[in-house]
């Protein structure tokens, strides 16, 4: 095979992997710490983001495309902009601002639904990059918003869980009705 340096052949072939949808069961398991960053992870996380910017997303866990390791990828470049995706490995908040703010959160896994979500407007994590290389990051704004959205799912958690008992109800009945007529899922 051709080889194009730093460990890159030319038959590099992506798979664009399926997301899951709430309320599969899947999406509430806690996923296990990663031991280390190494070519398979790393063609995972490659499949990853393929599998956000097919979807249009901004970021996406492990645990949406059913494989419980703590794994996210994002990329917030702004349409047109050059591509900018990020590999968040074994992510750690260890600092959360008192302050918090409001976004207004959509998810992939909860598909055409957005509602706000109160959160710590500022955090510090730690983390491996895509080199396995240990980082760590001041995040605010949409960065920290999607962080943590991203940390929760790799806990189990997904927005809705921060809603109200009924308006969190209201949207997966509006899921589910979606899911009947053919629309998703
Ligand atoms: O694409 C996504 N957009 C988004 C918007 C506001 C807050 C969080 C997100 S993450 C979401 C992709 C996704 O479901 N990641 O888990
Ligand atoms: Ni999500």
């Amino acid at each position: 095979m051709l080889d194009l340096g730093r460990g890159r052949s030319y038959l590099t072939v992506m798979t664009i992997l399926t997301i899951l949808t709430a309320p599969d069961p899947r999406l509430k398991l806690k996923a296990a710490p990663v031991d280390g960053v190494d070519d398979d992870l790393r063609r995972f996380m490659d499949d990853m983001v393929e599998t956000m910017y097919a979807a249009k997303g901004i970021g996406l866990a492990a645990t949406q495309v059913g494989v419980a390791r703590r794994v996210v990828v994002m990329d917030l470049a702004d349409k047109g902009e050059t591509p900018a995706p990020q590999y968040f490995v074994n992510p750690e908040i260890t600092w959360s601002s008192p302050e918090m703010e409001v976004f207004n959160e959509g998810c992939l896994s909860v598909p055409d639904q957005y509602d706000d979500v109160e959160r710590p407007a500022r955090i510090r994590a730690r983390y491996l990059n895509y080199h396995g290389a240990e980082q760590t990051i001041e995040a605010d704004e949409l960065l920290a918003d999607c962080l943590q959205h991203e940390i929760d799912h790799l806990n189990g958690v997904l927005f809705i869980d921060h809603l109200s008992r009924l308006r969190r109800s209201m949207i997966l009945k509006k899921l589910e009705k979606a899911r009947r007529l053919g629309q998703t899922g």
